[in-house]
């Protein structure tokens, strides 16, 4: 086993670099001149290409401009802590000197040479840790592994465990063995992989090499840390050790016509957002079977690296958000006697944050130029809220996300009710609601990523108790997800929401305002967050709130519709000021 300390340097990490790097990059989307959809690695399956043709691709990978020092000092310069790179993906074929199968690039390419000595070398010289990703279950090369039912039509238990002893275990003895320290093991979609064969992996990577790390999808839930879906960028926070593999565009493997880059502006969204929740950000490249990272990579890592160096003290060893919920304007990571702001709209002049217990003894800008930012704080005994008020520069600090750095004394200390912003909108995340299983079997709970899930009975229902400072007229936004294959979003439920508020001595009307909607599409959710798991927003209301104090909002189910298999999928609600 794994010292005690084994996750130290990977939680101080935050961010790494996955590559996806194999023949796949030949064909880069094409076969026989058509484009194929989908990921580019999965090229083989997709198109149900026969083990013998598709091993003819290795006479044309030939990666002559492959340069290991530089992919590493990309990395580095990125502000990415460690690489993990695809010795072997669901094709089978290893991109190292592998002696325990020919179907590798030093025995079957013209290139002759094996990559992974000069990717160790170079990660060694520069202090990047060197991670594998082995897919150990999928294996379209092999009749015992699993996937090719096209070359392969019976797959038996037997035949998976002789793959196993065979090719899995030999492969990753040697990978374990050849190239020095692994910072981890980076198994995937586990299937029909058992628990005890997945604990034979585990302990066989920790025999070799006790301090490396086994990814979650080693299956069943014996790996050192968590493992989101692809692209799974969570909604809420988490518990535990968790990461996230995500792409640059819409595939892992080099595709020629995937042009589909996300913003510089996004990714670093996504790098802050998974920060915000202590969830390790492995973003991806597929280099080109030339050996050539794309210079929309390049360019884009570059500029992330930009960021990282004035703004990675936010970022690097950070514990998530302190607050349960996240905020419209950015997100919030903390530190010993320290709390960054990261701010995805710059506030014009002033910033108000409620909710802060903390004295805070100084604020400045992190980057280019440090301003000191002028800190009021005072508690407001009427509305029984902390309200922190920032003078900001006009001038933007950092043209992407600008950050403000809180010193303060001791922990971080926050109110953890949920308040209105400064904003006046009321942010009423799936994971803060209060879930009443009234119909038993089966409960609603959250999934992995903090959506609430499950929900498929009429009697359940969830509420929130938030504090209403600036009354007046709202519409309700609920965010409905789409979390399970496949991954269309089934609208259609027909949703009561009622909202109860305190008894009004004036004559300030009712108290309890009931509202009815179907959820439909009134608009994707356009964030970063959901760009590969869409979420719709359903609108409803518009609703008046009279006075401050207590509400309540409760959320129940009248009819599910016809299209929602898994019932309702709840992101969050949200009232937001209307006019
Ligand atoms: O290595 C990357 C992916 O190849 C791998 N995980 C990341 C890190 C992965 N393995 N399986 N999946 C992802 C799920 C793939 C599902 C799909 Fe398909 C492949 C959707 C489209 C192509 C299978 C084939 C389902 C539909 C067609």
């Amino acid at each position: 086993m794994p010292k005690k300390d084994h996750l130290g340097w990977w939680r101080e990490a935050r961010f790494g670099m996955f590559i996806h790097w194999g023949l796949y990059a030949v064909p880069a989307g094409v076969w026989k001149g058509k484009q194929i959809p989908g990921i580019g690695e999965w090229i083989m399956f997709r198109d149900r290409i026969p083990v013998e043709e598709y091993g003819k691709l290795a006479k044309k990978f030939n990666p002559v401009k492959f340069n290991a020092r530089e992919w590493v000092s990309l990395a580095k310069r990125a502000g990415m802590k460690y690489i993990v790179i695809t010795s072997k993906h669901h094709d089978g074929f290893a991109m190292y000197d592998s002696a325990s199968s020919d179907f590798n690039i030093k025995k079957a390419t013209p290139y002759k040479k094996d990559p992974i000595k000069d990717l160790a070398k170079a990660c060694a010289a520069a202090g990047v840790k060197l991670c594998f990703y082995y897919s150990q279950d999928q294996d379209w090369h092999e009749q015992g592994g699993r996937g090719n039912t096209w070359d392969f039509p019976e797959l038996t238990k037997k035949a998976f465990a002789d793959y196993l002893e065979n090719k899995v275990k030999p492969q990753l003895t040697e990978i374990l063995t050849k190239y020095g320290p692994i910072g981890l093991i980076w198994f995937d979609t586990p299937g029909i992989i058992s628990r005890k064969q997945s604990l034979e992996l585990k302990q066989l990577v920790h025999s070799l090499q006790p301090d490396c790390l086994v990814s979650g999808r080693v299956g069943h839930g014996v790996g050192d840390y968590g493992s989101m879906g692809d692209n799974m960028i969570p909604a809420g926070p988490v518990n535990g050790d968790w990461e996230t593999p995500a792409t640059m565009n819409d595939t892992w493997g080099f595709k020629k016509h995937d042009t589909n880059w996300k913003s510089v502006k996004d990714l670093l969204v996504l790098l802050v957002d998974l920060a915000s929740k202590g969830v390790n950000y492995l973003l991806n490249v597929g280099p080109t079977a030339q050996g050539v990272i794309p210079q929309a990579s390049v360019g884009r890592l570059n500029q992330i690296g930009e960021w990282m160096k004035k703004h990675g003290e936010a970022i690097y060893g950070s514990k998530p958000n302190p607050f349960p919920f996240e905020f419209p304007w950015g997100r919030i990571t903390h530190n010993s006697g320290k709390v960054y702001l990261l701010f995805y709209e710059w506030p014009k002049k002033e910033f108000v944050l409620k909710g802060l217990k903390s004295t805070v003894t100084k604020a400045q800008t992190l980057g280019d130029f440090k301003h000191n930012v002028e800190v009021s704080q005072v508690y407001d005994k009427a509305l029984k809220e902390n309200v922190l008020t920032l003078k900001l520069p006009a001038k933007k600090p950092d043209k992407l996300i600008p950050v403000v750095v809180l010193e303060i004394d001791g922990d971080v200390k926050v109110d953890k009710s949920i308040q209105q912003q400064a904003d006046e909108s009321i942010q009423l995340p799936a994971h803060l609601a209060k879930l009443d299983n009234a119909a038993g079997g089966t409960p609603m709970k959250l999934d992995r990523s903090s959506i609430l899930v499950g929900w498929t009975n009429k009697k359940n229902s969830v509420r929130w108790n938030f504090n209403v400072s600036a009354p007046g007229k709202f519409r309700i936004e609920t965010s409905t997800a789409a979390v399970a294959r496949p991954r269309i979003w089934a609208g259609g439920q027909t949703v009561e929401l009622s909202l109860n508020g305190p008894a009004v001595k004036s004559a300030a009307g009712p108290t309890v305002k009931t509202l009815n909607k179907k959820i439909r599409r009134d608009e994707n959710l356009d964030t970063a967050r959901t760009k590969h798991l869409p979420e719709v927003i359903s609108k409803i209301g518009p609703v008046v709130i009279k006075s401050p104090g207590m509400y309540t909002l409760e959320m129940k189910v009248l009819d599910f519709g016809k299209k929602a298999q898994n019932g309702l999928q709840l992101s969050f609600v949200r009232l937001v000021r209307a006019q």
